[in-house]
């Protein structure tokens, strides 16, 4: 049987995921979008021979579509991901979950009313091979505990629209979620450093920045978030344990030798750095929900990160340490 999966906001990040999907990934067809841009659902549609909505309520209601894909801007994902959830749709969301913790709050609510865990984020980091193995070596004691985590998030530049904020909720949000799936803890209190901004780009931003996390147990993370580094998109994470240490390897990409010395291409973006986390993530979820089962990051997990995410805006702010204050974690996502 084919999953028959309806997309809500075939911008980029839906088009990859469509590309994906008819390509590489098994189990599942793209048949119907819905964009409020009606030229682009039009374009789209006849690209996969599908569906053509401009009201993501038809597309979800749809008797032809059996799970949802949302990949639309943010702020739109609450009314789509409820709608789904009431529908009794599985449904996949591209992160954040929703850009407020109370947002994220109305979601649970919503599937724990529906009795039964629907939602999926698309938090893709989590199917990285390399982050996985480095998950594995920790969970197998090989480095004893994890004292310090430091990460590195570059891009090579945003668009102008990128506001102040998303540094923290578009940009360091991934490492908020790596990080609590892979020491499996929650943060507790957050701060952000301020250094010498880059003349480069957009005065509106603090870029670079250092957000400081701290875990349950007292584990120290940092990540350098620096957005409009010019050269590269380049992802750094390095976990020092007790008696040993661990790092992600440099890209996705072969390593070439010549005489001008031993070198790799960059990657430049998101899709080209975690291709295979994303063909990995969408794959699982396509088999889940075949199987009617849930897979990934919950909710929970949209929620958590979107907690973290408003202390770090704050933090962005103010002086100092800025408090996590989380619910305690309902017994449906345990
Ligand atoms: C973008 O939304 C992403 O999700 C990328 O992975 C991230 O690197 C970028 O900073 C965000 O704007």
């Amino acid at each position: 049987m084919t999953l028959r999966i309806g997309m809500i906001g075939p911008g980029g990040m839906g088009q990859a995921h469509i590309h994906r999907i008819h390509s590489v990934i098994a189990g599942g067809r793209v048949v119907a979008v819905a964009d409020l841009n009606a030229d682009n659902a039009a374009k789209v549609a006849e690209l996969i021979d599908g569906r053509a909505f401009t009201s993501s309520a038809e597309l979800i209601a749809s008797p032809e579509v059996d799970a949802v894909m949302i990949c639309s801007y943010g702020p739109a994902h609450e009314v789509d991901v409820i709608a789904a959830i009431e529908a009794g749709k599985y449904v996949f969301c591209e992160k954040p979950l929703a850009p407020t913790a109370d947002a994220c709050v109305r979601i649970m609510e919503a599937e724990q009313r529906a009795g039964k865990r629907l939602v999926t984020v698309g938090f893709m980091r989590r199917f990285d091979p390399s982050y996985q193995e480095m998950k594995q070596l920790l969970d197998a004691g090989e480095i004893g505990e994890a004292l310090m985590v430091h990460n590195a998030h570059r891009n090579p530049t945003v668009p102008e629209m990128y506001t102040w904020d998303m540094a923290i909720n578009d940009t360091a949000i991934h490492e908020i979620d790596t990080m609590r799936w892979l020491l499996g803890e929650e943060f507790t209190r957050v701060r952000v450093d301020k250094p010498k901004r880059t003349s480069h780009r957009f005065p509106h931003l603090q870029d670079p920045l250092v957000l400081i996390l701290e875990t349950t147990s007292g584990v120290r993370v940092d990540d350098e978030v620096f957005v409009n580094c010019q050269y590269g998109y380049d992802i750094q994470c390095e976990l020092v344990g007790e008696t040993g240490v661990v790092r992600l390897g440099d890209q996705e990409l072969v390593q070439r030798a010549d005489l001008k010395g031993r070198r790799n291409r960059l990657t430049m973006d998101h899709n080209q750095r975690f291709g295979t986390a994303f063909v990995r993530e969408v794959q699982e979820w396509i088999t889940a929900v075949s199987e009617d089962r849930h897979t990934g990051s919950s909710s929970w997990d949209g929620y958590a990160a979107a907690v973290v995410c408003d202390a770090g805006v704050q933090a962005l702010e103010v002086d100092g340490w800025v408090p996590v204050e989380m619910l305690p974690k309902p017994e449906f996502y345990a």
